[in-house]
């Protein structure tokens, strides 16, 4: 009862916000300044970026990240190893009670790969986020150039 009560909540907040600004929030999760780079001409590849805040008390985990533009969407990290940028998939990203995750370039991204078609500055981009707590949150992307601020090259050279 009291989880049914929870979610209309979420729902409710999202749809408010959504109206709003592009802040997104659950009563404990907010995310903002997120955005997608533009794909790279000739490839099917791009990242998303984006902060998530968790004012509750209890750690919480993003988990899964899908959208209808992909069916391949992962969370990666960027590291230095042995002087080399290297990307590697971490599954998941939990965020601590009360503090703020950001996904920014050079750091931790979604990766996004196999794009059903290339996307374009100045549209939108839906991306649906589960996180552990079994809040699922609807968000939707401005896309930006990918000029900004990420070495390209990072992006491309995708190790597998
Ligand atoms: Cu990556």
């Amino acid at each position: 009862m009291r989880n049914i009560h929870y979610r209309k909540f979420c729902i409710f907040f999202t749809l408010l916000l959504a109206m709003i600004n592009t802040a997104y929030a659950t009563s404990v999760i907010t995310i903002t300044d997120g955005y997608i780079k533009e794909s790279i001409p000739g490839t099917d590849i791009t990242a998303a970026y984006m902060a998530i805040s968790n004012t509750g008390d209890k750690a919480i985990t993003l988990q899964k990240v899908s959208s209808t533009i992909s069916d391949r969407i992962e969370i990666h990290e960027h590291s230095m190893a042995n002087g080399m940028m290297r990307m590697r998939e971490v599954g998941e990203v939990t965020i601590k009670a009360d503090s703020k995750v950001v996904l920014q370039p050079s750091g931790l991204h979604l990766m996004i790969f196999s794009l059903k078609h290339p996307i374009k500055e100045n549209s939108v981009i839906p991306l649906t986020l589960k996180f552990s707590n079994k809040t699922t949150l609807n968000i939707q992307l401005p896309v930006y150039r990918y000029n900004i601020p990420e070495p390209l090259q990072d992006v491309i050279s995708e190790p597998n």
